[in-house]
């Protein structure tokens, strides 16, 4: 026992020196007492501080010069007591000491004050009410919030000689009064009716004399307890310091996101799912945007390959042309007798540019012109086309020259009769496929920029950006209160309460 006692001692002093490095003089002050009752809460010889407490002209002093038979304090219908006093019970060999304090609404903010540190260390609470406030809110609101876990809060109903008998009976006021704090949420540990200014054949004073004498054989269990709550609450007040700035930051956030303070935890996390479903509908919605964006591309891609695909440049007399030149290059292909080689050589050559010439011809008109007005056309009406890529339009062409018709023919197979069939297809295959990669090059770069704007365009939804700063101001004061407690929670344990 004396060891633990030493040892949260030296726990609760080390803290108090966290926090006055950390700039908490105030927090540091208090939990330094805190220590101290903390400590004499544990020696053999408890004093217990019984705290008379509430508004003014209740009759505290009146009570507490009834209690100690004494007129030690000042009484009056004016706010009278100013400062705490501590008197010891008669009979209790100075271990319950009964502490006068000052009426918390006296219109002296000090006197408020007083009374709060009065409180701050109180082991037993007595909230003293005036017959005739009972029933008051002030009153009822005073029992709610002194109703602190670790002290026990006493109520003692005063000045019972103003009760008239036209009210009726004492016992139905008992019941209603009684009714009336269950409703509030008010769970006394005793109640006492007394009447300071006299006797009264209704009054408990005695009783309340004897509970308080009956104190001190709870004393070693009264004043840890109260001691742990104390330390507990200036904990708590610590960590709200603390935290004071980052939450100032975090809910000026959240006004300027929502607008308004969620009034709790839940109602966050409500606020914070509605947007994150929102934000995911959004993204739902940009994903189907873009896959049907893909779609057309392709679509509009496919149509230009079949056009390529279905283009006729090399009709019968076209085909011709390029039959008679290939038979012309065969190794057994002489024109006339006189200076033959000559005439063969310009023959091969004017049949080659014959057949350039005529497939020339039908590359413009059949396959280049088509493609070229198609891409215009969509470039034109489509929505997400940009008119800048009319200018792309032009380069999608393929030039048909001799060398390369003269490039494309496999002499090993000119001694085959299908070959110059062939030949021609190899040749107008080349050409269509050399279109369809300008084609398919050109039309990567326009629809990866197409994506890339409307994904753009789509980031730049306004709603988006508030639903974002709306998510995110949330988080972070979600994250306030969860971090508190868990500092609360750190604090706690290491001052061992
Ligand atoms: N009739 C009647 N008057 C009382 C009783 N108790 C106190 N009084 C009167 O009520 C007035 C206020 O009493 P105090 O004891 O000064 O009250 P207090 O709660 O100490 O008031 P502050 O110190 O000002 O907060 C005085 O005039 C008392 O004489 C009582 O039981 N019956
Ligand atoms: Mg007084």
């Amino acid at each position: 026992m004396e060891v633990q006692t030493a040892e949260r001692h030296a726990r609760l002093l080390d803290v108090v020196e966290q926090w006055r490095r950390e700039g908490d003089g105030e927090g540091a002050d208090r939990l330094a007492q805190a220590a101290v009752r903390m400590a004499r809460a544990h020696e053999p010889q408890v004093v217990l501080q019984v705290v008379f407490a509430g508004l003014f002209s209740a009759g505290k002093s009146s009570l507490l010069n009834r209690l100690t038979e004494t007129a030690l304090r000042a009484v009056g219908a004016v706010p009278t007591t100013a400062e705490r006093a501590a008197l010891d019970l008669p009979g209790s060999g100075g271990c319950v000491q009964l502490i006068d304090t000052p009426g918390v609404d006296s219109t002296d903010e000090m006197h408020r004050r007083i009374t709060e540190a009065a409180l701050q260390e109180a082991d037993v609470v007595v909230l003293v009410m005036d017959y005739q406030h009972v029933e008051a809110e002030a009153n009822l609101r005073l029992a709610q919030s002194w109703q602190r876990e670790g002290r026990p809060l006493w109520l003692v109903i005063n000045q019972i000689d103003k009760h008239l008998d036209l009210e009726g009976p004492f016992d139905a006021f008992r019941r209603r009064i009684q009714q009336t704090w269950t409703n509030w949420g008010i769970r006394p540990d005793a109640v006492f009716c007394v009447s300071a200014a006299g006797d009264h054949p209704v009054s408990e004073l005695e009783q309340l004399r004897e509970a308080l004498l009956g104190l001190q054989d709870q004393a070693h269990e009264l004043a840890p307890r109260a001691a742990a709550a104390e330390i507990r609450e200036i904990i708590r007040e610590h960590v709200a310091r603390v935290i004071e700035d980052r939450r100032q930051t975090v809910e000026e956030a959240v006004w300027s996101a929502l607008g308004w303070l969620p009034y709790d935890q839940a109602e966050a996390e409500t606020l914070l799912a509605e947007r994150t479903a929102r934000l995911e509908e959004i993204e739902q919605r940009r994903m189907a945007d873009r896959q049907a964006l893909h779609e057309a591309q392709e679509a509009a891609l496919a149509a230009w390959l079949r056009l390529i695909e279905l283009a006729q440049i090399s009709p019968h007399d076209t085909t011709e042309l390029g039959r008679s030149y290939v038979e012309s290059l065969r190794p057994d292909f002489k024109v006339g007798w006189w200076r033959s080689a000559d005439r063969t050589a310009a023959e091969r050559r004017r049949r080659l540019e014959a057949f350039a010439e005529a497939l020339r011809e039908k590359v413009r008109t059949n396959l280049v012109w088509p493609l070229q007005n198609q891409l215009r056309e969509f470039v034109q009406e489509t929505s997400w086309a940009d008119a800048g890529w009319l200018a792309d339009v032009d380069g999608v062409a393929v030039e048909v020259t001799e060398a390369a018709l003269e490039a494309a023919v496999k002499s090993g197979a000119l001694i085959s009769d299908r070959y110059p069939y062939q030949y021609v297809k190899d040749v107008t295959a080349a050409l269509k496929g050399e279109l369809r990669g300008k084609l398919q090059t050109m039309a990567e770069q326009w629809f990866a920029a197409a994506l890339a704007k409307a994904a753009e365009a789509a980031e730049a939804d306004a709603e988006l950006d508030v639903l974002r700063q709306e998510c995110d101001a949330l988080r972070a004061w979600l994250a306030l209160d969860a971090a508190a407690l868990a500092e609360e929670e750190r604090w706690m344990q290491q001052c061992g309460v």
